[in-house]
């Protein structure tokens, strides 16, 4: 018995491919398995180790994921939605055109933040040299912030991402429309046909990404393609995991006028006169509050 057959019939693999409650599962030979979880409230995503039985020819069911090292996900009052397991790197995918959203790029790199998932900032399309240049001087308090910023033009050159990539478990993440695939497509040229395989395979005809899949790049670096974002729900913060999500505010912790300042209204709040002195960027602060608003309103329904 191989370290991969632990139990008689059960075997563990990566999960290489998500679409909704349908997952790909390579196991340690290569095979691919077409897999669904047992049990309704059990989801995976793209990265996770799981144990699964095989019940046919090409496959299976994931009985359990094992122990993640990071997990990537979004929360409203609702749900909650996996968008990649065991990642190290989140590459957050901007560009002038279609315009992004500031408040999604935000909510990305505090969900990063919460994780302990380095995040690093693709700005794409630069090749639109009039539009680009807006938004790359948007973009300077994140790099101030201490985000790399990667200027490309996918089209053209994926080269500048390379280096920043390797070694990482990364995944993609964005708005629709910002280039992810693009991205996936330049650093392996000849992903269009995997793609398409497994889209077929997962009976998913649409251009845009339905389907968040791994890629492998070489033996210590992967990617996940994921589908666009248009909303990135936090509901899952505490309003202590909030505070500690935002890097800027760290100088100013502890020197509230009220122990349980919330940094929100308060009088005599460190934060809030640093808001004002310019040292923290009232879009940030903005963004804190409206996330402490959220969290404030109605209650959770998965919790
Ligand atoms: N001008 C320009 N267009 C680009 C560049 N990269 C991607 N695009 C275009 O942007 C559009 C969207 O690219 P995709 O790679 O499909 O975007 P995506 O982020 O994967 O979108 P979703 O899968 O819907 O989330 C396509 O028409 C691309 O050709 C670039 O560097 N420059
Ligand atoms: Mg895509
Ligand atoms: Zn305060």
């Amino acid at each position: 018995m191989t370290e991969h057959q632990t139990r008689s019939g059960t075997e563990t693999g990566l999960v290489t491919a998500a679409h909704g409650r349908h997952y790909v599962v390579e196991l340690a030979h290569g095979d691919l398995l077409h897999c669904y979880p047992r049990g309704k409230r059990n989801s995976y995503a793209c990265g996770d180790m799981v144990d699964v039985e095989r019940s046919g020819d090409r496959q299976g069911t994931i009985k359990n994921a094992h122990s993640r090292t990071s997990l990537l996900y979004r929360s409203d009052r609702y749900r909650q939605k996996i968008i990649a397991a065991n990642i190290t790197q989140a590459v957050v995918v901007v560009a002038a055109k279609p315009a992004f959203n500031e408040d999604l790029l935000q909510r990305c790199l505090i969900a990063c933040e919460q994780q302990h998932i380095k995040a690093l900032i693709v700005l794409n399309k630069t090749d639109l040299v009039e539009e680009t240049a807006k938004t790359a001087i948007q973009l300077t308090l994140y790099r101030e912030l201490g985000y790399p910023v990667v200027p490309l033009a996918a089209h053209n050159d994926i080269s500048p991402l390379k280096s920043a990539l390797r070694g990482q478990r990364n995944v993609l993440v964005g708005q629709s429309g910002m280039g992810k695939s693009t991205i996936v497509n330049g650093l392996l040229p000849d992903v269009r046909a995997r793609t398409a395989e497994i889209s077929e395979a997962l009976d998913s005809g649409k251009h845009t990404t339905t389907t968040a899949q791994l890629y492998q790049l070489d033996a210590e670096t992967s990617i996940i393609d994921s589908p666009g974002l248009q909303t990135f729900g936090l509901l899952h913060l505490s309003q202590t995991d909030l505070v500690n999500c935002f890097p800027e505010f760290k100088p100013f912790l502890g020197h509230c006028r009220f122990d349980d300042c919330r940094h929100n209204v308060e009088p005599g709040c460190a934060v809030i006169s640093a808001v004002k002195e310019q040292r923290v960027d009232e879009r940030r602060w903005s963004a804190y509050r409206e996330l402490v608003a959220e969290l404030d309103a109605k209650p959770r329904r998965w919790a």
